[in-house]
C-alpha cells in the first residue's frame, strides 16, 4: 500500500528584460553612436529539498510559481538587473514529473537538493551590441526571452508523523476526519476501518504533519486476535503516538486497564514502540456518562505520572489543545531518525 501526497503545479521561469535602443548624446560629442544596454536575465524557478517541509500541502495552495522578469536595459550601456530567483521548498523524498508525459523530471531525495523546475529567459542584446562598420546606427534591440513554463506533477511517498492507536470504537477515524481531509468510514461497530489512513494535517503556522489512522487493536492482537497487529508496522517510524481512550461502553473495563491493554499489545509486537512519545487521550467527553468521570480519570492517571488529555473528536471540544501538543512533541523529536 502506497500513500502520495501530490500536487499539480504551474512554474515559470521570469522573462527576460528587453534591451534598450539608445545612442550616446554628450556635448562635444557629435555622433555618439549606439549605448543601449542588454535585459537582465529572468529568475529561475529551483526547487530545494528541506527538513522544514514534510508534506506538500502548502503547494497545494500556491500552484502558480512564477518567478520575477529581468530588469529592461538602458542608456550609456547599463545592463537590466537580473531577477532573483524563485525557491520553492518541498519536502526530502519529492519525486517531480512532468505533467503531460509523467517523465521523472528529479527526484529530490534528500535535503540541500536542488532543481532548476524553469530557467529564467536570458535578457535581449541592446542595441549597442548590433554596430557595425557598415551600420553605425542600429535603431533596434532584442527583445528578453520568453522564461520557459511548464506544468509539473510533484509527488511525495509519504511516512506518518503520528500514528493513532486504541481500542475498535475509540474515534480513531473520527479524530482523522476530524483534523484532515482523510475521510474514513466511521461507524459504531468495531473494526470499521481495515486498512490505515494517512491524514495531512495542518495546525496554525506550524509545519503540516502527516497522521496515521490504523484499525483497531483488541487485548490478544498480538496473537493474531481481531485484525491483529500487521498494521502496527504504519506506526514503527512514526514519531509520535496518540493513544485514544474510550469508556463510553460501560462493559469495558475502565480507562487505565484499557490504557495498559492497548500498551501490552505494543509492547508484544515491538518493545521500542513503548519508547515513542505518546499523548494520552480521553474521547467522548460529550456523552454526560463519560464526562462525569473526566476529573477522576485524570487524576487516576496523573497518579501513575501520565497526563491525560479529554476532548471530544464529536464536537471537537479539546481538539485544538491536543493538536498544539503533538506540534510541540514533534517539535522536541524534531532529530528523530526512525
Ligand atoms: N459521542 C461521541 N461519539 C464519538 C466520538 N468520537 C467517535 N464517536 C463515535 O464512535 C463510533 C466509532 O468511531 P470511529 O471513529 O469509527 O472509531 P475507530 O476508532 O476508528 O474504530 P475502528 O475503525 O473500528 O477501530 C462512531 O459511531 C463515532 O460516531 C465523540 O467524541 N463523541
Ligand atoms: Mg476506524
Amino acid at each position: 500500500m502506497k500513500f502520495v501526497d501530490e500536487a499539480k503545479i504551474f512554474v515559470r521561469g521570469g522573462h527576460g528584460g528587453a534591451g534598450c535602443v539608445s545612442f550616446r548624446r554628450e556635448k562635444f560629442v557629435p555622433k555618439g553612436g549606439p549605448d543601449g544596454g542588454d535585459g537582465g536575465k529572468g529568475g529561475d524557478v529551483i526547487f530545494r529539498a528541506a527538513q522544514t517541509h514534510h508534506t506538500l500541502l502548502d503547494l497545494k495552495y500556491r500552484q502558480h510559481q512564477i518567478a520575477k522578469n529581468g530588469g529592461h536595459g538602458s542608456g550609456n550601456n547599463r545592463t537590466g538587473r537580473s531577477a532573483e530567483n524563485l525557491e520553492v521548498v518541498v519536502p526530502p523524498g519529492t519525486l517531480v514529473k512532468d505533467f503531460e508525459t509523467g517523465e521523472v523530471l528529479a527526484d529530490l531525495a534528500a535535503a540541500g537538493q536542488t532543481f532548476v523546475a524553469a530557467r529564467g529567459g536570458k535578457g535581449g542584446k541592446g542595441n549597442a551590441h548590433f554596430k557595425t562598420s557598415t551600420h553605425q546606427t542600429p535603431r533596434f534591440a532584442q527583445e528578453g526571452m520568453e522564461g520557459e513554463e511548464r506544468i509539473l506533477l510533484l509527488e511525495l511517498k509519504l511516512l506518518a508523523d503520528v500514528g493513532l492507536v486504541g481500542f475498535p470504537n475509540a474515534g480513531k477515524s473520527t479524530f482523522i476526519s476530524r483534523v484532515s481531509a482523510a475521510r474514513p468510514k466511521i461507524a459504531d461497530y468495531p473494526f470499521t476501518t481495515l486498512s490505515p489512513h494517512l491524514g495531512v494535517v495542518k495546525h496554525k503556522d506550524s509545519p503540516a504533519f502527516v497522521v496515521a489512522d490504523i484499525p483497531g487493536l483488541i487485548a490478544g492482537a498480538s496473537e493474531g486476535l481481531g485484525m491483529g497487529i500487521q498494521f502496527l508496522r504504519h506506526v514503527e517510524r512514526t514519531r509520535v503516538l496518540v493513544h485514544l481512550i474510550d469508556i463510553s461502553e460501560e462493559t469495558r473495563t475502565g480507562a487505565w486497564k484499557n490504557f495498559t491493554a492497548i500498551n501490552r499489545e505494543l509492547e508484544n509486537y515491538n518493545p521500542q514502540l513503548l519508547d515513542k512519545e505518546q499523548l494520552v487521550c480521553l474521547n467522548k467527553i460529550d456523552l454526560p456518562a463519560v464526562r462525569g468521570k473526566v476529573k477522576k480519570i485524570v487524576a487516576q492517571f496523573s497518579k501513575k505520572g501520565i497526563m491525560l488529555h479529554p476532548f471530544s473528536a464529536a464536537t471537537g471540544e479539546g481538539l485544538q489543545d491536543i493538536l498544539g501538543k503533538i506540534v510541540t512533541l514533534l517539535d522536541n523529536t524534531k532529530n528523530f531518525e526512525p
